[in-house]
């Protein structure tokens, strides 16, 4: 990496080159065998006309001061300098903490921001806000909100079991068939939260069709699984895959083909599984027939996959996508409930695994230890919501919501303050997010770049990106820790959100607590050197800071080895028993029972969505929207970058439909189209394709939200009547229903929904993400308000 500044990212590490001009050139780390495409969006994204230059202020609330606003993302903006920016928001936090007490600051502010363990916008907000007496927070996430919540409840942990799964090593030495539900899409592997560094799992797939282990793809999207191996399609329909696994459970049953010895020894509740299945209470017998009947695969396919998995070391992998749907508790434990009754769990590379292909750490047998981290103190506030409810929280403060278990009500929300997301791209149902956005008095927002959610915020704060600062960066399991070297300088007025955190801490009287003394390189030092003591004390040699620095990275040691949960508990339960009630593995938990949830009773059902069973939805909507990860970027992320644009289509993101689909509507590849339910409709580029189960179009997600402005007259900031909204860029969040899961884990629902779609034939209403939104200088500075 020699005349390279070294870095790392979500989607890996890499080293930069600074040309004469100061344009960057970006080189993959000679470590990693399969470096992500994505790093192709870093050139034009750092200097892309959407960075934030100043800091600004929307008009409406420079001049009229703090207050609900219907016109929020339809305002121009004033541009301050940093003092002035920082005094106002200091004041605001302040009158906000003393008026109504900082239970009214949300400041959950979930999002991935970027790599780098120092400035890592959500623990540096966290910190700040927990200093000046707390906030109201978020629990767990978009990617793993339902599992998170669920998986303790069956075998004592979650984290554990995507952490620890079998490794891929482990899976192509011993596995026979993978029962992919979702797939292992290729597109997805190259991404982790901090980075990984040499990106593995391409090569095992590679080593996965050497080794011709079988695979069943049960997805509606045939990418879902890379070309090469040897593959059976099942391309089934959306949000159906618990009806498949009900209609294997009974087949292995009635066929007698199940494990009893392990379902005894290693379970509960099977007996409650068994007589679901039979029918015994309802006279509903989910046999193979009944699944084909709602699932779309054919009977005898179940009845033949089930004898295949019986018959060998059979691994069950459940992408994350599938807890992302109504109920998406469901296939996550009928899986798990599968794999226990072909008794394979605990077994190397058979049993139950979640996330394979979701992220590219799941099966990674990297080092397990820590990486440093920022200390982000105590939240004194004990008021949260789980992340996906925030429109529920401010369109309904003081309503009720039920919550694994428990009740509690949403907090009265007065400021909220965002460093590091993007809410108008992840969460559900924009148009209704824009009108929850409507209700606090003050929206505060770090942000590199002009997104939508930066155009809906009162206060927008300019933020650098990882090339403008230095850190220190890794990935859960990566190889590597890396020395995060400033490549350029910050791009207009940027700064760090530590800087200017430690601004506002500053003019509220709380420096000393927030920065302890010490500057950016300080901490980063101060981090290493305490990470590096620990390590040191348990035996290892770690090099001093400097020489890390200057090596540019350093090889952490081999893990501890690879030993997961569940082999651990299937040699001795008794010794070594999960935190469960039961310490078993829990088919029906009566923990969740008690809870009398009609969407997540006590062992795994088949629900219908209420997507489908909202009449008169169904038959107006009648195509199944999947809305995925792009392959083309991370999430919202440089969507400006070389490799995003490249895939739009009329500048719109591209959405792909069946051949059949696309005829019956008069639909040519390459045609505008409007994509629209009773929520909202957005404009999107056809791809047409065969690789997808007909009555299914994808649209990935990501493309900022760029609502047409509906009536600029608009004062009340009523925006858009119900449905009326379109997005002309193509996010598919303006269709998906902001509904949870269930109420045991109010998880976020955003993969699917019901949807149709028609040419557009109008002239294509210009993008405005693509440039800073309107700006005008400050009165009595050269310009006139
Ligand atoms: N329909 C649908 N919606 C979904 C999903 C789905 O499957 N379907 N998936 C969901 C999932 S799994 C996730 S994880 C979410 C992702 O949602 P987000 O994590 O909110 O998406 P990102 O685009 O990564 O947003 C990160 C933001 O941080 C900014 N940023 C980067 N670095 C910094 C920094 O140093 N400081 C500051 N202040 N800002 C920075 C970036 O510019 C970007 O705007 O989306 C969810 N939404
Ligand atoms: N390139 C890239 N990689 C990423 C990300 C990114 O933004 N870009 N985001 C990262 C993040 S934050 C996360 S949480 C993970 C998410 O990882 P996942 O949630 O696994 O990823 P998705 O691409 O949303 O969904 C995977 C596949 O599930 C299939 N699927 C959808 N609905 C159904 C269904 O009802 N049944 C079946 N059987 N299959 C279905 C879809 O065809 C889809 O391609 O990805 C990570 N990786
Ligand atoms: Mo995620």
């Amino acid at each position: 990496m020699t005349g390279l500044r070294p870095t790392t990212s979500h989607w890996g590490a890499y080293g930069v080159r600074v040309g004469p001009d100061g344009g960057i050139t970006v080189v993959p780390h000679p470590d990693d065998p399969a470096p992500s495409p994505l790093l192709g969006n870093v050139p034009g994204g750092l200097r892309h006309p959407t960075r934030v230059a100043r800091p600004a202020v929307r008009r409406g609330w420079l001049e009229h001061g703090p207050g609900p606003a219907g016109t929020r993302g339809r305002e121009e903006f004033v541009e301050l300098d940093w003092d002035e920016a920082l005094d106002l928001v200091a004041a605001e936090l302040d009158r906000v903490r003393r008026e109504h007490g900082n239970q009214a600051i949300f400041g959950g502010s979930y999002g991935w921001a970027s790599a780098g363990r120092f400035h890592h916008a959500q623990s540096q907000l966290h910190r700040f806000l927990n200093t000046i007496g707390g906030f109201t927070s978020s629990r767990n996430s978009y990617s793993l909100g339902t599992s998170l919540v669920l998986l303790p409840h069956l075998v004592g942990s979650a984290d554990e079991v995507l952490r620890a799964a079998s490794s891929w090593p482990t899976i192509v030495e011993n596995t026979e068939l993978i029962v992919a539900f979702g797939g292992i899409p290729a597109k997805n592997v190259f991404v982790t939260p901090g980075g990984v560094t040499r990106h593995g799992t391409p090569g095992y797939l590679a080593a996965l069709a050497a080794s011709r282990v079988e695979m069943a793809l049960v997805s509606p999207l045939r990418a879902d699984l890379p070309d090469g191996l040897d593959t059976r399609w099942y391309p089934i329909v959306p949000a159906t895959d618990v009806a498949l696994m009900l209609g294997l459970a009974h087949t292995l049953a009635a066929e007698d083909r199940h494990d009893r010895a392990f379902l005894d020894r290693y379970t509960v509740g099977f007996g409650e599984v068994e007589s679901y299945l039979l029918g015994r209470a309802d006279g509903v017998v989910r046999d193979a027939a009944w699944a084909a009947s709602i699932c779309g695969i054919p009977a005898a396919d179940i009845v033949g996959l089930a004898r295949r998995m019986a018959a060998r070391r059979t691994l069950i992998t459940v992408t994350w996508s599938l807890q992302r749907i109504e109920h998406g508790e469901q296939p996550v434990w009928a899986a798990l409930t599968l794999a226990a009754m072909l008794g394979q769990i605990g077994l190397p590379g058979g049993g139950f695994g979640h996330g394979y292909g979701s992220m590219g750490d799941v099966g990674d047998p990297g080092p397990t230890g820590r990486i440093p981290y920022l200390p982000q103190g105590r939240n004194p506030v004990s008021a949260f919501i789980p992340v996906a409810r925030i429109a529920d929280m401010l369109l309904h403060p003081g309503a009720r919501y039920d919550y694994d278990g428990d009740r509690y009500t949403y907090p009265d929300i007065r400021l909220v303050h965002w460093a590091g997301g993007n809410p108008f791209h992840h969460h559900q149902d924009l148009f209704r997010l824009r009108r929850a956005f409507a209700r606090p008095d003050t929206i505060i927002v770090h942000e590199p770049y002009w997104t939508s959610t930066a155009r809906h915020a009162d206060v927008v704060l300019p933020v650098t990106t990882t090339l403008e600062r230095e850190d220190i960066g890794g990935g859960r399991r990566d190889t590597h820790l890396h020395a995060m070297h400033r490549a350029v300088a910050p791009v207009g007025a940027a700064r760090d959100d530590y800087d200017i955190l430690a601004g506002l801490a500053g003019r509220l009287g709380v420096v000393d607590a927030f920065t302890e003394g010490r500057d950016a390189r300080g901490w980063i030092e101060h981090l290493y050197t305490a990470w590096r003591a620990d390590l040191v004390r348990r035996g290892t040699d770690v090099p001093a800071f400097e020489e890390f620095w200057a090596a540019g990275e350093y090889r952490l040691p081999g893990g501890p080895g690879h030993h997961t949960l569940f082999e651990r508990f299937r040699a001795d339960p008794d010794a070594h028993p999960l935190a469960t009630p039961s310490g078993r593995i829990e088919l029906f938990s009566a923990t969740v029972a008690s809870f009398g949830y009609p969407d997540c009773p006590g062992h795994p059902v088949w629900l219908e969505p209420t997507e489908w069973t909202g009449a008169p939805r169904a038959a107006a909507y009648p195509l199944h929207l999947i809305a995925n990860q792009p392959g083309t970027r991370l999430h919202s992320q440089l969507d400006g970058g070389a490799v995003s644009q490249a895939a739009k289509i009329a500048g719109r993101e591209a959405v792909r439909l069946h051949p059949a689909d696309a005829a019956a509507r008069g639909i040519a590849a390459g045609d505008v189209v409007r994509v629209f339910n009773d929520r909202g409709g957005c404009l999107a580029g056809a791809v047409l394709t065969d690789e997808l189960r007909p009555g299914v179009v994808q649209l990935p997600t990501g493309a900022w939200f760029d609502p047409l402005d509906e009536d600029p007259a608009d004062e009340h900031g009523e925006g858009s009547p119900p449905g009326a909204g379109l997005c002309v860029h193509g996010n598919p969040n303006v269709l998906t229903a902001d509904v949870p899961t269930s109420r045991l884990s109010q998880g976020c629902v955003g993969q699917h929904a019901l949807v149709e779609v028609e040419r557009w034939t109008d002239e294509p209403p210009r993008l405005t993400v693509d440039a800073p939104p309107r700006l005008v200088p400050r009165p009595g500075r050269g310009g006139t308000l």
